[in-house]
């Protein structure tokens, strides 16, 4: 396998998805070498068929809105690989997504899913229905009528979806609902249900406090036990962000900033748990802007901008793909940051990752450092299938030990002869290595 030569040809074949390119890229040139050492992958067109997504629906969705127009979206499910279990990850409510977008976070779960040491295979879906200012009815109407296409293709042993972006608690209750409702089974087809109706413990915070796990685990190796002292950058507020931020605290870190698509703020003194109580409510009650923390507690804020200029030890972009690069990366750099660990999917740039690198800092990709919301997802599924609950202890518990395992599986696969452990790349190869070996036993599918 030639890396430049499986990347162009995926270009000529499925043009103008930038996206999707760049996060088949990033994985292609980390396996390249271990690949060329199984002459059985190159046999059987190993990287086609895993860069390849197997399936994707796309459909129209209609609704109406409060005021009576109808309205269209446009909506997809992009089932990628279901080598290692059913087809699992989440769905994104944004105006930018499209095939690309989805694609790229599709092949990314993938490898995720197979790091969890859990069963799942990948998948992503969702509209480019934007939910910003959408009353509750029509954000009903909306999820309602995007099961009433997807439903047929979805199952408790053959596709789970969850959240993503733009679709939290309230959207997942609105599709679970449909879908039970044509589907006439209680089985669970769906994660991040409420707790009442088969929903788990510790699944909102998952993402978040996985990543603080994941990120007290690459500490370690630097002899840092906790995080007094540490100046905590987040970007975002919304799932992520905010139960990221509810861990730092609890582990005695400093989060001094926060933002949303509007702008960021930087609060010096750091945003304590009385104050993050304040930003819960504010966005989940109110669905507010975080400029309104600015307005309360009288800090800093930036309209426009990105946290990644202001002074910190510890950077965790924890809102979208794309929102770190070259320029951002360098300022970090210059201002001391010794830890990245992405809550979000692909939020670096390939510029800003070569720069975290070079200057060998810790850093932890999204498909290793955000695996934790999909893996607490993966024991709502066992849960629902024993139809049993765990105590939040329970899953909390099992959340550590998932994040250690895949801290270990990225220590073992991308540890360099100096001792710096490349997690980028033992991410991508411990991942890609497991669903690899899953597909070539399988046969040609
Ligand atoms: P939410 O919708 O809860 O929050 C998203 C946050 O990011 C909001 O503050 C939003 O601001 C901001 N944001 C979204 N798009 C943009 C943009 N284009 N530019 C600037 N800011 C933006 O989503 P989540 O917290 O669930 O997801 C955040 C990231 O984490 C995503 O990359 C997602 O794929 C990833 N992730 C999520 C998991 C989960 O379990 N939810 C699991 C693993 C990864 P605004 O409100 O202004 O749009
Ligand atoms: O990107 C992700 O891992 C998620 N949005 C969570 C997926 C899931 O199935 O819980």
């Amino acid at each position: 396998m030639k890396v430049e030569q499986v990347i162009n040809n995926l270009k000529g074949r499925f043009p103008n998805e930038p996206e999707y390119h760049q996060a088949v890229e990033e994985v292609l040139h980390s396996i390249e070498e271990v690949y060329n050492e199984h002459p059985e992958f190159e046999k059987q067109n190993l990287i086609e068929r895993i860069c390849i997504p197997e399936r994707i629906f796309t459909f129209r969705v209609t609704w109406v809105d409060d005021k009576g127009n109808v309205k269209t979206n446009m909506a997809y499910r992009v089932q990628h690989n279901n080598a290692i279990g059913p087809y699992k990850g989440g769905m994104r409510f944004h105006a930018s997504v499209c095939p690309s977008v989805l694609k790229f976070l599709a092949f990314e779960q993938t490898f995720k899913n197979a790091l969890t040491t859990l069963p799942m295979g990948g998948a992503k879906g969702g509209s480019d229905f934007s939910p910003k200012g959408k009353s509750n009815e029509e954000i009903m109407r909306f999820c309602q009528a995007f099961m009433l296409e997807l439903w047929h293709h979805i199952g408790p042993e053959t596709d789970v979806p969850a959240g993503d972006i733009g679709v939290g608690g309230r959207e997942v209750a609105y599709m679970y609902g449909m879908y039970k409702k044509l589907a006439r089974e209680n089985t669970g087809t769906f994660t991040g249900k409420g707790l009442g109706f088969g929903g788990s413990l510790i699944r909102p915070e998952a993402t978040g406090y996985g990543n603080i796990y994941f990120l007290m685990n690459m500490l370690k190796y630097k002899g840092i036990t906790d995080l007094k002292g540490q100046v905590v950058a987040i970007s975002g507020s919304g799932n992520v962000a905010t139960y990221t931020a509810e861990k730092v605290i609890e582990l005695g870190g400093k989060v001094v900033t926060l933002s949303d698509s509007s702008g960021y703020i930087y609060d010096a003194d750091g945003i304590d748990s009385e104050k993050l109580a304040y930003i819960f409510e504010l966005k989940n009650l109110y669905r507010g802007r975080i400029k309104e923390y600015a307005d309360k507690y009288g800090c800093k804020y930036v309209e426009g901008g990105r946290p990644w200029s202001e002074k910190c030890t510890i950077a965790l972009p924890s809102a979208t793909q794309n929102e770190l690069n070259g320029d951002d990366a360098e300022m970090l750099m210059n201002n001391g940051c010794i830890a990245v660990s992405e809550g979000a999917n692909m939020p670096s740039t390939p510029e800003a990752v070569e720069i975290f690198l070079k200057h060998k800092i810790l850093y932890g990709p999204g498909k290793a450092a955000n695996a934790g919301g999909v893996s607490v997802s993966g024991l709502e599924m066992t849960q629902n299938s024993i139809k049993l609950s765990w105590t939040k202890e329970e899953v909390d518990e099992k959340l550590k030990s998932i994040m250690n395992s895949i801290h270990a599986s990225c220590a073992e696969y991308g540890t360099e002869k100096d001792g710096f452990v490349n997690y980028v790349k033992g991410a991508n190869i411990a991942g890609f290595m497991k669903v690899a070996k899953a597909m070539i036993a399988q046969g040609v599918l």
